[in-house]
């Protein structure tokens, strides 16, 4: 990797790559070139956007789904997609609306008792402390259902959906105050807050537009919707909103378009809507003091109550100086506070300026009294010119702000939508600075914490509408384009394109990865949804089926590889309640669970529980099991649930019974079981003295594996007696079940135990004798890594110990890899054949290939704690 890195400083040096590639690389470099058409700038590219296997990102961006209702997580430079986080959607693999708990969220987002199983998705905002992202929760609005959900960034999953009961339509949200005091949402299409109908003839009488003032309980991650209020504004569709920040803390913007409240009418001969409400000039900026209205929403003569919501009229905002229109640009769009609040950059949409409100200059016109003039609803207006720091000319269709790391010195960014470009430009000179062309279209633009009080500069994501001639075609519907551009040299540069195939990601949002800290695990029995302990929440051995009249309550775990209880028995008719916990404490091991047939579907994540209730209406018999490959043994996860009709007679089938094994071949099977057992303990021990002589105590996610591992091994006691009692009745039929299991807690506990192993990488390998790197590359030219990776089960053992498992341990390894047949009757290895299903076949080494590959693997176990 070095070599590769300095070879592309060399580039950037200016030395031709192809001739250094040439000298150093004999020639692949330049071979791959060639042969995929890529030019030295296209490796520069890939290079800067490359992150090897197991490499990380520095940013991690937050992209609405558009009309797909949820949250797409992806990694920058990479532009690797991570998560689909569900929202406003049922999602499947996560059992978002397939388990009773998180419907239960979803159905949070019914609105008048309607079922809505979609959002479309606009603005997603990471909450704020000081105006800097905290990492701690996302909020996400809903422009055709106004709603706006909470996440939770601990384990990025929705944990809250509000409904607003008096907008019918919004768009100017999710929109953070500094310190997440209020979440923002704004309007779009104004209606009644009732929900009467009103003729659209008395539009300007009974229509509203409106901003929403969500208060948000910081420390809880939740809204609270009776402590929130509303502002009515009038009927002119708003549009983006930003909270100030800074000098303008406590103040809230909202653009508007539509202040000529045209209400169209192609159907009877007036022109459209898009004639009628783009024919004035101007628009409004709404600027409004929320901490102000607030103070005054305490008070109840300030506020009328409309579908449970504290609406503050427009009279009582104007008569306390809460509320002020400024004229901008035609139909403008984005509205974006700078990082210190003096600045609000609006973009003119129909107008090639971008305008620069200020701050300061503001606030001495409120402070002064100094109106242009009121609006139809008695708001005053401040004069535009005198608001104006001043426009820039930036090109056709500018839409959206993001500022740069050097904002001080007035470094923004803005997306020009007609014209297909980002514009690098001076905010405070008003000057351009740079252009570079995007494919095509862009709406939003992210820059890294672009828009908190801390940019970082570093790249802008050009969220492009269409993405025609970019990708592969996959029919007349394209994906979204998402482009990520070079902004840390002088000149921008694009350096790579994502499809995002999920709906149109609107904006999006970049944090530092360094910001965020979710949890690997749950606390056992918790509902993720609530935080608190579930309900259902069962540890090992309380596992039980209840009934309650005709409901079945089933009080389950699921650990690596069954689901207890295995048969449940129900009546048609009855209500059945399957209460699961996942038992698993090691990172990363997911079970699913689903009964054929009933629709629901639940993903446990360690130490969740979780409930699904359905109705069995059906009788027979249905299968339910584990969803997710956890383990080797994964496909025997499963059971049955029977549904039984009371009404129905049934016949025993059992005269059928199969033949059995005597007892004397049930004896053999027993003693088989019992070497079996005693063989793979003995590599166990290796694992486990491996780790304690690394101290693996000494690395929090080591110790969590190995605690894990000997939960594992601890169970084995007392299957062993059962084991035990079972040979004692002469029951070896039984004995065998339990040795069988007794198997399994084994080969869980040294699937953990590797994997607790690999993790414990502290020193430094010690270098290879010239025997050991000959003998690694016997090992990989001869084929040996086909089935076995150092350090990791794979389909083959682990190597790693190999010369410590075994007595005499290099001279049986040698026998065995020169002669793999002479040893498959060994009782060991006979086990390994039966596990991974596979022989040792014969690689036809010589002696000094062997000799050289036993120093490799001296080598291997030297350096053990580094696979
Ligand atoms: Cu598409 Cu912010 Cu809804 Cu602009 S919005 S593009
Ligand atoms: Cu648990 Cu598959």
């Amino acid at each position: 990797m070095d070599k590769y890195l300095s070879k592309l400083s060399m580039l950037v040096l200016g030395t031709s790559l192809a001739a250094t590639v040439a000298s150093a690389n004999g020639g692949e470099l330049e071979k791959v070139m060639k042969a995929r058409g890529l030019t030295e700038n296209d490796v520069i590219h890939a290079a800067k956007t490359y992150n090897p296997t197991g490499g990380r990102d520095e940013f991690m961006v937050f992209s609405s789904g558009g009309q797909c209702g949820q949250v797409i997580v992806y990694g920058v430079p990479s532009m690797r997609i991570l998560k689909y986080i569900a929202v406003f959607t049922p999602e499947p693999w996560q059992g978002y609306g397939y388990d009773d708990d998180s419907l239960k969220i979803l159905r949070e987002g019914n609105i008048r008792g309607k079922e809505i199983n979609w959002g479309d998705t606009h603005h997603p905002a990471l909450s704020e402390t000081d105006g800097k992202y905290d990492g701690k929760w996302l909020a996400i609005n809903d422009k055709a259902n106004p709603r706006v959900a909470i996440i939770d960034l601990n384990d990025f999953e929705t944990k809250q959906i509000v409904v607003n009961p008096v907008f019918k339509s919004e768009h100017g949200g999710a929109f953070f105050t500094p310190n997440s005091e209020y979440i923002l949402e704004a309007c779009q299409y104004a209606a009644p807050f009732d929900n009467n109908y009103h003729p659209i003839e008395d539009y300007k009488e009974t229509y509203r537009g409106g901003v929403t003032l969500w208060k948000f309980d910081h420390k809880k991650g939740r809204i609270i919707p009776k402590d929130s209020f509303t502002l009515e504004l009038p009927p002119y569709m708003q549009d983006l909103s930003d909270a100030g920040k800074g000098v303008s803390y406590g103040w809230g913007f909202t653009n508007s378009f539509n202040t000529e409240m045209y209400t169209g009418g192609i159907e009877v001969g007036m022109p459209p809507n898009e004639a009628g409400m783009s024919r004035n000039d101007t628009d409004f900026m709404h600027v409004y003091n929320w901490k102000k209205l607030a103070q005054l929403v305490k008070n109840k003569k300030n506020y009328k109550m409309i579908n449970g919501m504290r609406v503050i009229p427009m009279s009582v905002a104007v008569a306390n100086n809460a509320l002020f229109l400024i004229p901008e640009p035609k139909s403008p769009h984005g509205v974006d506070v700078s990082p210190d609040g003096e600045y609000i950059v609006v973009c003119g949409k129909l107008d090639t300026h971008a305008s620069v409100f200020q701050w300061s200059k503001i606030k001495k016109l409120i402070d002064n009294k100094e109106y242009a003039g009121r609006d139809p609803y008695g708001i005053p207006i401040l004069d535009m010119k005198k608001s104006l720091h001043g426009q820039a000319e930036l090109g056709l269709g500018p839409l959206h702000n993001q500022y740069g790391k050097d904002w001080k010195d007035g470094e923004i960014y803005t997306s020009l939508y007609v014209d297909s470009q980002i514009v690098k430009w001076n905010y405070k000179t008003l000057k351009v600075v740079d252009k570079v062309n995007v494919h095509y279209n862009v709406g939003h633009l992210c820059g890294m914490e672009g828009k908190s009080a801390d940019p970082q500069g570093k790249y802008i994501i050009s969220l492009n509408k269409l993405a025609i001639d970019r990708f592969d075609p996959v029919g007349p519907l394209h994906p979204q384009n998402h482009q990520l551009i070079d902004i840390s040299g002088k000149k921008m540069d694009l350096l790579v394109d994502m499809p995002l195939p999920l709906g149109e990601p609107h904006q999006a949002v970049a944090i530092r990865l360094s910001k965020l800290h979710p949890e690997v695990r749950y606390q056992m029995g918790i509902d993720p949804k609530t935080g608190k302990q579930h309900v259902g929440k069962t540890l090992a051995g309380q596992e039980k089926i209840v009934r309650k009249g005709k409901h079945v309550y089933i009080y389950g775990t699921l650990v690596r590889s069954h689901i207890n209880p295995e048969r449940v028995t129900v009546n048609k008719g009855d209500t059945v309640t399957f209460y699961l916990t996942n038992l698993e404490r090691a990172e990363d091991e997911t079970h699913g669970f689903t009964v054929d047939d009933y629709n629901i579907h639940a993903s446990l994540e360690p130490g969740e529980t979780v409930a699904m209730t359905f109705k069995a209406d059906l009788e027979g018999v249905f299968p339910y099991y584990c969803t997710e490959f956890c383990s080797a043994l994964h496909l025997e996860m499963m059971g049955y649930m029977m549904v039984k009709d009371p009404n129905k007679k049934y016949v025993s089938a059992q005269k059928l019974k199969m033949k059995t094994m005597t007892k004397a071949q049930l004896k053999a099977e027993y003693d088989k079981a019992v070497a079996v057992n005693s063989a793979t303990d003995a590599v166990i021990q290796s694992v486990v003295k491996f780790l304690k002589e690394n101290h693996f105590e000494k690395h929090a996610t080591v110790k969590n594996l190995v605690t894990d591992a000997l939960d594992q091994y601890g169970k084995i006691p007392a299957q062993k007696k059962q084991s035990d009692a079972a040979v004692k009745k002469g029951d070896y039929e039984k004995a065998v079940l339990f040795e069988n299991m007794i198997w399994q807690y084994m080969v869980k506990t040294a699937d953990v135990g590797i994997r607790a192993k690999d993790l414990l990488v502290k020193e430094v390998a010690t270098k290879q004798s010239p025997a050991a790197a000959e003998g690694e590359r016997a090992f990989g030219e001869g084929g040996c890594g086909g089935c076995h990776v150092i350090g990791k089960v794979s389909s083959g053992p682990d190597l790693t110990g190999v010369l410590q498992r075994h007595e005499n341990g290099e001279k049986w390894v040698k026998d065995f890899v020169m002669n793999p047949a002479s040893k498959y009757t060994d009782p060991y290895v006979k086990s390994m054949i039966d596990y991974f299903n596979l022989k040792m076949p014969n690689q036809h080494m010589n002696e000094k290939e062997v000799k050289n590959i036993i120093e490799y693997l001296k080598w291997v176990d030297q350096n053990a704690n580094l696979f």
